[in-house]
C-alpha cells in the first residue's frame, strides 16, 4: 500500500511540477522558501500575513476527506456529509499572489467512496482535478502557483453525475490569494485585517472548555462554536 501511495504521489506531483523524466523539477518553485499553513475550520482563518513578508513561498497546507455523519440542527437531524477535514464547508487556504500551494489530499481507508479536488485558482487539468483523484487508503501530492489575486471556490469534482452529489454534501470550500501588498479599502488605505491573534486563540480554547458537551458529530465544530463578535475583525 505505501509502494502505491508513495507511487501516485510522486507521479502526479512531478507532472503537476512539469518534471523531466529523470525527475528533475523544472517548474518555477525550486529554491524557494517552504512553510506550512495549519488550517482551520470556517469561520475561522489560518494564520496569515495581510502584506506578503518577501518572496514568493511554497505554502505547503494538508487535508483529510472524511465521510461522516453530522449533526445539522438543534434538534438532531443527521446528514451524510463528504467533507474535506470535517468540516462543511471545508477549511480556506490563504496565500498571496504567486505563492504556490502545495496540498497533500488524503483519502483515508476508512472512507468508501473516490475524491479529488478542483481548485478554480489553478489553471489547467481541471484545477488539479485530473492530478488528484484519490480511492481510499490512497493520498496525492498537488502543487500549483496561485497566479490571480481574489477568492475562489474548491470543490470535489469526481466526474459525472456524481460531481453535484459530492458538491452539495459538503465538499466545497474556499482559497484567498491576496495581492502580496495586501489588500486595500475603497481609499485605497491599507486594510488593517491582519492574521488570528493569539487572544482570539485563548478566546476559542476557554470556550471550547465551556462547550464541552455540545452535541456534534465534528469534534472540530466542538472546539471552535460560531464566532461571535470579539473574535470577527
Ligand atoms: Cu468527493
Amino acid at each position: 500500500m505505501r509502494t502505491t501511495l508513495l507511487a501516485i504521489g510522486v507521479s502526479i506531483l512531478m507532472f503537476a511540477l512539469g518534471c523531466d523524466s529523470n525527475g528533475r523539477v523544472s517548474g518555477g518553485a525550486e529554491g524557494l522558501e517552504r512553510v506550512t499553513q495549519t488550517l482551520v475550520t470556517p469561520p475561522f482563518l489560518p494564520e496569515y500575513e495581510q502584506v506578503a513578508d518577501g518572496d514568493p513561498k511554497v505554502v505547503q497546507v494538508r487535508m483529510v476527506i472524511e465521510e461522516k455523519l453530522i449533526e445539522i440542527d438543534p434538534a438532531g437531524a443527521k446528514i451524510w456529509a463528504l467533507t474535506f477535514d470535517g468540516s462543511v464547508p471545508g477549511p480556506i487556504i490563504v496565500v498571496h499572489q504567486d505563492d504556490y500551494v502545495e496540498l497533500t489530499l488524503v483519502n483515508p481507508e476508512t472512507n468508501m467512496l473516490q475524491h479529488n479536488i478542483d481548485f478554480h485558482a489553478a489553471t489547467g487539468a481541471l484545477g488539479g482535478g485530473e492530478l488528484t483523484l484519490v480511492n481510499p487508503g490512497q493520498e496525492v501530492v498537488f502543487r500549483f502557483k496561485a497566479t490571480k489575486p481574489g477568492v475562489f471556490v474548491y470543490h470535489c469534482a469526481p466526474g459525472g453525475v456524481v460531481i453535484p452529489l459530492h458538491i452539495v454534501s459538503g465538499m466545497n470550500g474556499a482559497i484567498m490569494v491576496l495581492p502580496r501588498d495586501g489588500l486595500r479599502d475603497a481609499e485605497a488605505n491599507p486594510s488593517r485585517t491582519t492574521r488570528r491573534t493569539p487572544s482570539v486563540s485563548r478566546t476559542i480554547t476557554s470556550r471550547k472548555t465551556r462547550t464541552a458537551s455540545t452535541k456534534s458529530m465534528n469534534p472540530r465544530r466542538r472546539a471552535l462554536p460560531t464566532c461571535s463578535k470579539s473574535c470577527r475583525r
